[in-house]
This record gives structure tokens, C-alpha cells and sequence, in this order.
């Protein structure tokens, strides 16, 4: 058989999206998963996640999110379903905090426009937020909420529809690269192609080990988000933020009531549980402590939310040191595009980082400056 132009190794969030984007190209491309996406068993579900676009973690990224801000419209175009909210966002923090300042340099350095807001401002606007005195915010308003389990079926509704196969719940054995290609070697029989996307998500380490990348620092987590009720209409999404905070007891994200399903809310940092050596996640509820951060956040600074969760879920985050991204070609084997280590800050991102390993794998340019996302900073 004639062998694929490119495989997607892991259809998540970033793969479906890099598998369509070889399949608009023309490319004829085969994705493969060990599930069949959207699912719980990654990064994706959870209904939810931020998009915005000046960026606390590094100004690096702020082109790559207003692109991926296109993208995701692009993709709202072709299949005709809503996949982004425009709640606005909020930042907020101490005065001179490292991600404020950050998010401030990125927005003057790309010419975005961020309101700064003294507490009183955020108290007046957002009756829901009793933040600490001293904070400040930032807030970008054309930000918000990608709607995060239909973005992934829509990428794979429009995949599919370009003309890529699809094979689900079909976990990758092994893959055997060589000058000309690889062999992607799975339960259902071995599959040629001239290029790869490996985006394997949690199980990115010890895929890309088998690929001669040993000593990637690739560290998959367990997190948690829970669900709570509003006791008043202040945190409909027509009037509230989604909102990341840097507070004395942690980082704390969180979006507006969607639908009435109530207010979704998680702790960025701290609660570092590995993920077991299955690789299976424990679902939410498993540890006692499971939620009990967020639910002291909420009653804490979230005045008109009712502190008790009505529901959970468990995810995955898989964490590089430094909590940047891994996007870059393989140093022995450059028809094969990598993309990992999304560190808990990726999901936004997919629609652009999609486009990026396809062109990678194509032996394209990327359109984009990757020297923060390079495979050598881990594996020299
Ligand atoms: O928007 O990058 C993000 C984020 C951080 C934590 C949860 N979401």
C-alpha cells in the first residue's frame, strides 16, 4: 500500500488539530489514538478552557494565540458550531508580580489592548470578586472561552470531512522511524508514512524514548477542577470573566456559570499527584483532598457562589520544567514533528500549534520563532 503522506501519533487537542491542517494541505493523512476523541482520559474534556491572548507566561507566545484566536474562528466558519465564548479575561495579582508584568510587556509589545484595573475597579465591575486589597488586574476583553470538547470533535468532524482516516481506540505499539519514513506498528496492523506528528500527550515520554529522545523531562500530572453553584446572576458569562489568579494560597483559574451548569473553577500550581505507571487516571473524588483548594478559593474570594461542589473531574497536565512547550522537529529524524510537555497552559493554543506540526512535519517553515519550544534545551 502506498504509504501515508503523514500519521498523527495521539488525536487529542494538538494531533486532530495538525491532522487536519495536513489534510486541508492536501496531505493524505491517517490519525491514529488510544481512544476515540473527544474523551476523558487527557487533557481536552472538562468542557472548557482560556483563551487569551497577552501572555503572563512569556510575550513568545502572544502571536501564536492570536493566531490560534483565528484559527479557532476559522474552524467555527467551516463546521458552523460556537466553540468560543467572548467572556473577556481577567488577570490578577500583587502590583509588580511576574505574570502581570509579563502579560503588560506582551500586550505593549504586540500593541494589544489591556485595561489595568486598581481593586476597587475589579470590586465595582465584578461584584463576585472579593480579591485581596492590594491586588491589580489586567483585563484583555476580546479573550474568553473556548468551548474545549467540541473543539476537538469539530477538528475531527472537519478532518475526516478534508479526507483523513481516523483510527480510534487503537493504542500505538511501536514506531519505527528510518530516513525515508516510519512504521507506526498498533493492534489493528502497521501503517508507512513518509512523516509523523507525535503528539502523544501523557504518554509522550516513553513514545519519544522509543524514538531515541531519553532524557526529555516530561512529568504527567493529575489535577482536578470542580463545578459550583452561583447564588446570584453576577457570574453569567454576558458579566463575568474568565479569570486566572495569582493569590497567596495558589493559582486559581476559573470561568463563568456556562449554561447554568454552574462555575468551573481549578488550582493551577501546588497538588502534584504523578500520574500512575498505567497511565490510568484516578477519576475526581479518588483522594479526600480531591477539590478542597478550590472549594476554600471559592469561599474565600467568590462571595455569591456557594462553596460545595456539585461536580468534578480529573485531567492531566503533562509538565516540562521550565512549563514551556515542546514543538520541534526531531534532531535525527526531521520528517517527524513533536509536539508535548503542554505543561497545563497548551489547550488554546491547538488550533495554531495543529498547523505548526504539520508544516514541521512537511519540512515547511512554521511561520513562527520556536527557539522556546526547542527539543535541544532537554535533550542536548
Ligand atoms: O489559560 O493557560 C490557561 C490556564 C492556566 C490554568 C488553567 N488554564
Amino acid at each position: 500500500m502506498e504509504p501515508y503522506d503523514v500519521i498523527v501519533v495521539g488525536a487529542g487537542a494538538m494531533g486532530m488539530s495538525a491532522g487536519y491542517h495536513a489534510a486541508r494541505s492536501g496531505r493524505r493523512t491517517l490519525l491514529i489514538d488510544a481512544f476515540d476523541p473527544p474523551h476523558e482520559h487527557g487533557t481536552h474534556h472538562g468542557e472548557t478552557r482560556i483563551i487569551r491572548h497577552a501572555y503572563g507566561e512569556g510575550r513568545e507566545y502572544t502571536p501564536m494565540a492570536l493566531r490560534a484566536q483565528a484559527l479557532w474562528a476559522e474552524l467555527e466558519r467551516e463546521t458552523g458550531r460556537q466553540l468560543f465564548l467572548e467572556t473577556g479575561f481577567l488577570q490578577a495579582g500583587e502590583p509588580g508580580s511576574q505574570m502581570l508584568t509579563e502579560m503588560q510587556d506582551s500586550a505593549k509589545k504586540h500593541g494589544l489592548h489591556v485595561e489595568v484595573l486598581g481593586n476597587s475597579d475589579i470590586r465595582k465591575r465584578w461584584p463576585g470578586l472579593a480579591l485581596p486589597e492590594s491586588f491589580i488586574g489586567c483585563y484583555e476583553a476580546d479573550s474568553g472561552v473556548l468551548l474545549s470538547d467540541a473543539c476537538v470533535q469539530a477538528y475531527r468532524d472537519a478532518a475526516v470531512a478534508r479526507g483523513a482516516e481516523i483510527l480510534v481506540n487503537t493504542p500505538v505499539i511501536a514506531i519505527q522511524p528510518d530516513a525515508a519514513g516510519a512504521e507506526v506498528v498498533t493492534a489493528a496492523g502497521s501503517f508507512r508514512a513518509r512523516s509523523l506528528v507525535v503528539t502523544a500527550g501523557k504518554f509522550a515520554g516513553p513514545m519519544l524514548a522509543q524514538l531515541g529522545l531519553k532524557r526529555l523531562p516530561l512529568s504527567p500530572i493529575r489535577k482536578t477542577v470542580e463545578w459550583f453553584m452561583p447564588a446570584t446572576a453576577d457570574y453569567a458569562p454576558d458579566r463575568f470573566p474568565a479569570f486566572l489568579f495569582d493569590l497567596p494560597e495558589g493559582i486559581f483559574f476559573g470561568f463563568p456559570d456556562i449554561g447554568g451548569e454552574g462555575m468551573k473553577a481549578g488550582r493551577h500550581d501546588g497538588l502534584i499527584r504523578p500520574m500512575p505507571e498505567d497511565g490510568v487516571l484516578p477519576p475526581h473524588g479518588t483522594f479526600d483532598d480531591d477539590g478542597r483548594d478550590c472549594a476554600a478559593y471559592v469561599a474565600k474570594y467568590m462571595p455569591g457562589v456557594v462553596p460545595e461542589i456539585i461536580k468534578g473531574s480529573a485531567c492531566t497536565y503533562t509538565m516540562t520544567p521550565d512549563e514551556h512547550f515542546i514543538l520541534d522537529r526531531h534532531p535525527d529524524y526531521p520528517h517527524i514533528a513533536v509536539g508535548a510537555g503542554f505543561s497545563g497552559h497548551g489547550f488554546k493554543f491547538a488550533s495554531a500549534n495543529g498547523e505548526i506540526l504539520a508544516k514541521l512535519a512537511a519540512g515547511e517553515d512554521p511561520g513562527f520563532d520556536l527557539s522556546l519550544f526547542t527539543l535541544r534545551r532537554f535533550n542536548p
